[in-house]
């Protein structure tokens, strides 16, 4: 039975460029601001891109530990970190991001084109990335682009078992240029296949550009969560950039309020998610 929406803010992501979009948040500082600003508005999860001194996209192992630490130390949140970084990064640098020890990590489960770019995930970088979760404790997110990739999902449950945990929760990741587009045709699409998963699968989904309110829509009407924020929308309507990633938020949270499924707490989020409370 579908009950609460997990709402989880992305609110960075490796692509946009401070100086486009200069709400972005790039600092620690703006990331636990936003990041408590959120969960006060009813965000649970917080999925982590981290940037450098100069705000460009790193995956800096000093700066994922701090940045871990510090929303632990100033929210409730449940920490994901981005194992899929920018394009450019390196496997190695990816996989490391599991020694930071958030308490759950993406794991994108195939490549996608990507705009011009092509983000690539080969099958053994994403068995290397599952059972380096599965032997840490670490929750992954499976990060879906196209629908091949939750077939290659059921395969890597079939092969080397469940997450830690034991719950299974993917991400429905619409609209990028190369992958599924962001309608409900395709929505409905990737929720079927999902009868293929261990029962008890939940999904978010959140898409990209203009395709953010429809597969927000489409997602609470279909019992899926929530994904929003700036790494995926920074275009609040026609015309208009987001102002923060509060804004978004707070556009999830009524929709949900709407759609009679209240936000679930970062308790609630834990146990849904198989985490430790
Ligand atoms: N920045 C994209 C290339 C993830 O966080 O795991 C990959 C991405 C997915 O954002
Ligand atoms: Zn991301």
């Amino acid at each position: 039975m579908t009950t609460g929406t997990l709402i989880t803010v992305a609110p960075t992501g490796a692509e946009s460029a401070k100086a486009e979009v200069p709400a972005l948040p790039v600092t620690l500082d703006e990331l636990l601001l936003t990041a408590k600003e959120c969960e006060a508005l009813g965000a649970s999860v917080v999925h982590v891109h981290v940037r450098d001194g100069e705000a460009q996209p790193t995956l800096d192992q000093g700066r994922l530990r701090e940045t871990v630490a510090a929303l632990r130390e100033s929210t409730d949140l449940v920490v994901q970190l981005s194992s899929g970084g920018a394009v450019s990064d390196p496997e190695a640098d990816r996989l490391a991001v599991l020694d930071a020890a958030p308490d759950m990590a993406s794991c994108t489960m195939g490549t996608v084109n990507f705009g011009a770019d092509v983000f690539l995930n080969r099958w053994e970088f994403i068995v290397e990335l599952h059972t380096r979760m599965q032997e840490r404790g670490i929750v992954p997110e499976y990060e879906i682009f196209d629908l091949g990739h939750l077939t290659a999902l059921q395969r890597l449950l079939g092969t080397y078992g469940l997450p830690a945990g034991g719950h299974v929760h993917v991400d429905f990741v619409m609209g990028v240029p190369g992958g599924m587009p962001g309608t409900p045709a395709a929505l409905v699409a990737a929720e079927q296949m999902l009868r293929d998963l261990p029962a008890g699968t939940t999904f978010s989904a959140t898409g990209v550009g203009r395709s953010t309110i429809p597969v927000l829509l489409a997602s609470l009407s279909a019992g899926g969560h929530l994904r929003v924020g700036m790494e995926d929308t920074v275009t609040y309507a026609k015309g208009q950039p987001v102002e923060s990633n509060m804004q978004l938020v707070a556009r999830a949270v009524a929709f949900a309020q709407l759609a009679q499924r209240l936000p679930l707490t970062t308790t609630e989020a834990r146990e849904l998610l198989g985490l430790p409370a």
